[in-house]
């Protein structure tokens, strides 16, 4: 059966309490519409907060360490999230790629360790402006995306469920512009492809794939429209609810 549009707000960092009222806000919009699911990951310092707030939307991470505890000063383990009231975490953003020097194994890594804690994933994939003007968009996502997709032997039923996979153009994140719908739409055909060879057909043919990259609720509905685009993963406009439920309403 083909799952519910997914929004996910990335609210990477921004946000202190006084930010609880929007997510109010979203969650009681959420309960009217039903028809997509929505969902927000604030900074961790918010994971708890949100989580006891909600009573529709989902509240997750945007990143964690692939140990289960240890001396790993200034991080937090997937188990940690999940007692924080945490659903899902973001994994592989670009912002941690670049900011971190997060590798693909380090991705799967921490992949394999959120599933494990019982954490649904959101898995980040996304080519540079240079490498897209070299005409190697493609092939680097899917290098990219393969090299970082989880294990999911054990529990080859739940793949579906537990992954998500986000493509994010790295030179249309936070800058205003959109990938063309036409890229857009291929690349979602080719990821598609690279989860039905990996994970098979049926479960292949069902993972979602959200778009992510200044997604607004200007441009939602086109984008959302495109085949093989599940979901969206929004960060500057989902910092408000209005702006953030305008992309939810043009979703479903
Ligand atoms: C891409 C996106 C959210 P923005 O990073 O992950 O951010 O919508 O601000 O481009």
């Amino acid at each position: 059966m083909p799952q519910r549009p997914y929004i996910v707000g990335n609210w990477k960092m921004h946000g202190t309490r006084a930010m609880l009222s929007e997510a109010r806000a979203i969650d009681r919009a959420a309960q009217r519409h039903m028809k997509v699911e929505v969902a927000i990951a604030p900074p961790y310092t918010l994971i708890h907060p949100v989580h006891r707030e909600a009573e529709q939307i989902a509240v997750g991470a945007q990143d964690c360490h692939h140990e289960e505890g240890g001396a790993h000063t200034g991080d937090i383990s997937a188990a940690m999230i999940a007692d924080a009231g945490g659903k899902f975490v973001i994994l592989g953003h670009s912002e941690r790629r670049q900011n971190h020097s997060e590798t693909n194994a380090q991705v799967k890594a921490k992949a394999d360790a959120a599933l494990a804690a019982g954490l649904r994933v959101i898995l980040c994939c996304g080519e540079s402006e240079e490498t897209r003007d070299a005409g190697r968009a493609v092939s680097f996502v899917k290098k990219q995306l393969k090299a970082s997709l989880p294990d999911f032997s054990d529990a080859p039923e739940s793949v579906v469920e537990r992954l998500t996979v986000a493509y994010e153009p790295v030179w249309a994140i936070g800058t205003g512009k959109t990938a063309n719908i036409e890229d857009i739409a291929e690349m979602h055909a080719e990821i598609r492809k690279l989860l039905v060879s990996v994970y098979g057909e049926e479960n292949g043919a069902e993972i979602r794939i959200l778009y992510g990259g200044s997604v607004k609720p200007e441009n939602a509905s086109e984008i959302l429209s495109t085949p093989e685009v599940g979901g969206a993963l929004v960060g500057g406009a989902s910092l408000t609810a209005d702006s953030f439920m305008g992309i939810a309403l043009a979703a479903g």
